[in-house]
């Protein structure tokens, strides 16, 4: 347990001076054991999320507590983002599922069983699920989040179907706290409800988070920031799950509208900003490794994290599909993936060295445009989403994402869309695309946000680095003058997919 704890996760990522996941070396400074656990699995590294995609089944529908954030019609909102799981499945046809996904996309290297309730509500669905697949699809790693209100009494079941990676969702650990955020648990037949409901909560979730440490299981916590009601103490659960050997420490904002019909939603309570959220993952930075690519997806999310894939793979579609399950074809496609990655690495490597003299204490944030793969390979008017680095002179370190409206609406709207895509990232000093057209390249000069297209298809971070040059030569040279940013908004609701 204790290798664990003091192993530095995956929310480290290079130029930050610490070790990465991704480095070239293959390995950074995680001991081999638990290189091979995370280095393709997109939410435990950073860096692999840029490459491996994940699937969610939907298998689970049933909780067994209640959370004011969450509304029983719409997935489960500590692991997806609001809306409605599109179906349910039964366990075999979660498998067949998951065998028609592995056969068209060779980077699905996950399948995560998240909801749309608590698997571990749903305790003989779940396992039946990571069963038939452990069988049928060996090389996919096995994953589960719950509430941990139950996983004490299953932890010996996770262990024995190698299920390598648990993510609990652990909001606070001073019941006080937890009355306002968990209005009733169910445990062993009886309803419990306040202070009381969310002692027992706590006291289940740390006992279940020991309990699979001890067995050498990866652990994630993820926490929702609720400002005014955890969002100070979850300093303190960050310290809590550390010293319980918790591996990676997910803070994710509390999504929150009225729409929604959530207890948070209709009473107004509202979720962080992006500068609120980025200063309390800073903080817990140095007690623990923090996620920040976490894309709170949905319960039946198939793809990279970002992409949704699902309506491609609905029941009617798989049962016609021609499976084609090609363990040897995805090994060799997963070797040139971590060719393409060796090679990002490298660049940015060489990229960062150059930035050995350099004494500037600028630190600020850019936004970028792409598909996947560590690129800058999307057109500013298709992106659905952009990624943001902090530069410095110690390099460019992913520190989040912004969802977006599309800015290519089909001619109408865009002047609105626009709008939200700058609130989105009004907190950073250029957007790196690989394309953009006149009317929002102008907007967005308007707004303060340099445009740059000069990078396109290159690999994000040596690109950034390079321009981060350039920036502070200009600074140096008086041909600017750097100037903090404000603020931005981070989007509620849910994805306007592309059309
Ligand atoms: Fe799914 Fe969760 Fe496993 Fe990932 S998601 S069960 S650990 S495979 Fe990932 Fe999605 Fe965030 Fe979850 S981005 S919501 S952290
Ligand atoms: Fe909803 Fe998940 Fe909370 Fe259950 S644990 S109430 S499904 S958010």
């Amino acid at each position: 347990m204790q290798k664990v704890a003091e192993s530095k996760g995956c929310g480290t990522t290079g130029g930050s001076g610490k070790a990465s996941c991704g480095s070239a070396a293959g390995s950074g400074d995680l001991p081999p054991e638990i290189w091979e656990k995370v280095k393709n699995h997109p939410c435990y590294s950073e860096e692999a999320h840029h490459h491996y995609a994940r699937m969610h089944v939907a298998v689970a529908p049933a909780c067994n507590i209640q959370c004011n954030y969450c509304n029983r019609k719409y997935d489960c909102a500590n692991e997806s983002r609001p809306g409605v799981v599109s179906e349910k499945l039964t366990p075999e046809q979660a498998a067949r599922k998951v065998l028609a996904v592995a056969s068209t996309i060779p980077q699905m290297t996950v399948l995560g069983i998240a909801g749309p309730g608590d698997p571990l509500a749903n305790p003989a669905k779940t396992f039946k699920t990571f069963e038939l697949i452990s069988k049928t699809a060996p090389d996919i790693k096995l994953c589960l989040s719950t509430n941990g209100l139950a996983l004490p009494d299953h932890v010996d079941t996770i262990a024995r179907y190698n299920i390598d990676h648990v993510t609990i969702t652990i909001n606070m650990i001073d019941p006080e706290i937890g009355a306002q955020i968990y209005p009733w648990i169910f445990w062993n037949h009886k309803r419990y409800t306040g202070v009381e409901a969310a002692k027992l909560l706590t006291e289940h979730q740390l006992r279940g988070l020991e309990m699979l440490t001890e067995r050498g299981i990866l652990c994630k916590i993820n926490s929702v920031m609720i400002p005014g009601i955890n969002d100070k103490h979850l300093v303190e659960v960050n310290k809590a799950v550390k010293s319980r050997g918790a591996f990676l420490h997910n803070i994710m904002p509390l999504i929150s509208a009225p729409e929604h019909g959530t207890v948070f939603g209709l009473n107004g309570q509202r979720g962080p900003s992006a500068q609120e959220l980025k200063a309390l993952q800073d903080s817990c930075e140095g007690e623990m490794n923090m996620m920040r690519h976490c894309r709170q997806c949905r319960a039946d999310a198939v793809g990279l994290l970002g992409e949704d894939r699902s309506a491609e793979f609905t029941t009617d579609k798989i049962m016609e599909m021609e499976i084609n399950y090609d363990l040897e074809g995805r090994q060799a496609y997963q070797a040139l993936v971590e060719q393409e990655r060796i090679a990002k690495v490298e660049a940015k490597q060489e990229e960062l060295a150059t930035l050995a003299g350099e004494a500037s204490d600028i630190t600020l944030l850019v936004a970028v445009a792409t598909r996947g793969s560590g690129l800058i390979n999307e057109h500013f008017g298709h992106a659905k989403e952009f990624q943001v680095y902090e530069l410095s002179t110690r390099g460019a370190k992913f520190v989040g994402h912004r969802r977006v409206d599309l800015y290519c609406q089909g001619g109408y709207g865009e002047e609105e869309s626009l709008e939200t895509i700058i609130r989105a990232i009004n907190d950073c000093h250029a957007v790196f695309v690989a394309k953009i057209g006149g009317c929002p390249k102008g907007d967005l000069i308007k707004a303060g946000i340099e445009p740059v297209d000069e990078f396109a298809h290159e690999f994000i971070e040596k690109s950034a680095i390079t321009w981060f040059k350039s920036y502070l030569e200009k600074v140096r040279s008086g041909e600017i003058t750097h100037a903090e940013r404000g603020d931005a908004a981070i989007r509620q609701g849910a994805l306007i997919a592309a059309a």
